[in-house]
């Protein structure tokens, strides 16, 4: 039986750089998932007896919006939905779904690396049939539903039990719930080397695997233990919960310090990583040595010819405008394609189908290749393990030598955490205002070279994104970039990017902070942000 139920329209359903989302009581308004999921429908318009995926990283509220999803799913013509078992799959583990099942796309419910819980962040995304995050013009349609609202459909019945892996209906609509893992493992298995990473790991080769309390532990468990021989405990915080723990499931300086600090001992294990509460975030450290995610980016694409699934070599990188030029020196050097695009994965997901790029990367922590069409945690550590079981050197020697070859980009993101929305507006656009004029300035020894907002024009379907971030250019390439996240949920977080290039290895033992000092300063006095937002200094360094 299917209802119809009359609604009015919410005003801040607009998706951000990864779908919407907010607190958790905010989605727990009457009608205020409903309202989005129908929004979602009525853009998707899939085919009667489309297929559709659904799962979420298992925070709080994923087990209720699983249900109505169902539920709508079920009266809005869908004929099969695949979900993972107890509402449960990685955001690269839904898009390999949407891939192998050639379904029509996928609800994913996360709220990425924004922490869990009654009070926590909540979040609803939709991906296409490539796998990949809607593109703006469907994210578009999606709010301008959002703001016409008048009725949803949902079944009057229960969702099935989705506890045990099978098949079982609600009305027309078959509800197939899935082993989460089975089909990425298997993906894996075809990307890279098992055999060698195993025999790296009985040699003596130790790591360790901070899963955060978050949808990757179950993953993490089942191939680096189970499948590859690593010994049980290397995957800590393994066991997925509603809150993370009661943590901030962000693998970064900040909140996995705790791994950091284990990898810096002088008897730690060789190789340390976490990701992120939905999967598709990481972060890698070696013993004695932070990768930073832009660094990353460029060693893995450097180096993914060594792993089977990239044999034959890659045919371009991309990587989002903030991101640091590193991966850049090796398309150079290389012969390959590079291409920059706004922040967000979605943008790549043309340059990715139509074969352009086959390594993407941003400075957020994320990496991931055309192997399915989001950025994929579990994939980076098992590709760095991959090359390390080819290369048998450390993580640092890897980075260094890397740095010797292509030069080194000194980087730095800066953020600024929920403040005053209006203050952050007035500082993006006081920026704005003064980009005409910025050319030929000096400041101390930097002078501006080149100012922009940044646009970009979709070499494949030819769309225009403007108003991705303020990139202030200094002759000899060093460059700030100042852009307000589209992922929090309170206030505003303005972003500041900075980085330098540094070709001569006899300087690349400074630190970043001391490598980009002049720059630091400068970004506060062209960006006015300790004037305008009241702030002495980052919330958070990266
Ligand atoms: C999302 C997007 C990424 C983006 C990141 C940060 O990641 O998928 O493409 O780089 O947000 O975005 P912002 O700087 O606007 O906060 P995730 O892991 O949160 O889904």
């Amino acid at each position: 039986m299917i209802e119809t139920v009359a609604t009015t329209p919410f005003e801040d359903q607009k998706p951000g750089t990864s779908g919407l989302r907010k607190k958790v009581p905010h989605f727990q308004k009457p009608h205020y998932v409903e309202n989005f999921i129908q929004s979602i429908f009525d853009a998707a318009k899939p085919e009667p007896g489309a297929s559709l995926v659904v799962g979420g990283d298992g925070r709080y509220f994923n087990r209720e919006v699983v249900q109505t999803t169902i539920r709508m799913a079920a009266a809005n013509g869908y004929g099969r939905v695949i979900v993972g078992r107890n509402g449960i799959l990685s955001t690269p583990a839904a898009s390999n779904l949407i891939r192998q099942r050639k379904t029509s796309g996928g609800i994913i419910l996360s709220a990425s690396h924004n922490p869990g819980g009654p009070d926590g962040d909540f979040g609803i995304k939709y991906n296409i049939a490539n796998g990949g995050p809607a593109p703006e013009k469907i994210t578009e349609a999606i709010y301008e539903n959002s703001r016409r609202i008048t009725a949803f459909r949902i079944a009057r019945d229960a969702a099935p039990d989705i506890s045990v892996v099978g098949e079982s209906r609600l009305g027309d609509t078959v509800v197939e719930v899935v082993d989460p893992v089975a089909d990425y493992e298997r993906l894996m298995e075809q990307l890279f080397d098992f055999g060698k990473i195993a025999a790296l790991i009985a040699s003596g080769f130790t790591l360790r695997f901070d899963a955060m309390h978050a949808v990757t532990g179950p993953y993490a468990t089942r191939i680096l233990e189970e499948r590859l021989g690593a010994p049980a405990g290397t995957v800590v915080n393994g066991e997925p919960r509603e809150d993370f723990g009661g943590g901030h499931p962000d693998p970064n300086a900040v909140h996995a310090a705790a791994l950091i600090n284990h990898l810096m001992a002088p008897n730690g294990p060789d190789f340390g990583a976490a990701s992120d509460g939905d999967g598709d975030r990481n972060l890698i450290v070696g013993r004695g040595i932070v990768v930073s995610p832009s660094d990353s980016l460029a060693v893995l694409a450097a180096n993914a010819h060594l792993a089977p699934g990239y044999a034959k070599g890659i045919a371009g990188i991309a990587r989002s405008m903030p991101t640091s030029q590193a991966a850049d020196r090796v398309a150079q050097k290389r012969g390959i394609g590079i291409y920059e695009t706004p922040t967000g994965w979605k943008f790549f997901g043309n340059l990715l189908d139509a074969g352009k790029v086959t390594i993407c990367g941003e400075e957020s922590a994320g990496t991931g290749s055309d192997h399915v069409r989001e950025k994929d945690g579990l994939w980076a550590v098992l590709l760095w393990l991959n090359i390390l079981a080819e290369r048998r050197q450390s993580v640092k020697e890897i980075v260094e030598a890397h740095w010797r070859e292509f030069g080194r980009n000194y980087y730095q993101r800066h953020d600024y955490e929920e403040i005053d929305k209006t203050a952050a507006d007035g500082l993006m656009e006081s920026l704005r205002d003064r980009l005409a004029s910025m050319s030929g300035q000096r400041f101390g020894t930097l002078v501006v070279s080149e100012a922009d907002d940044f646009s970009y024009r979709d070499p494949v379907d030819g769309s225009i994104s403007t108003g991705q971030g303020v990139r202030i250019v200094f002759s000899g390439g060093s460059r700030i970039v100042y852009r307000l996240s589209g992922t929090g949920t309170q206030g505003a977080t303005l972003r500041v990017y900075i980085e330098c290039f540094e070709p001569d290895p006899a300087k690349h033992n400074v630190t970043p902070d001391v490598a980009l000092a002049e720059l630091i300063n400068t970004a506060d006095v062209i960006g006015e942000i300790t004037k305008r937002t009241g702030r002495s200094g980052p919330d958070v360094i990266t």
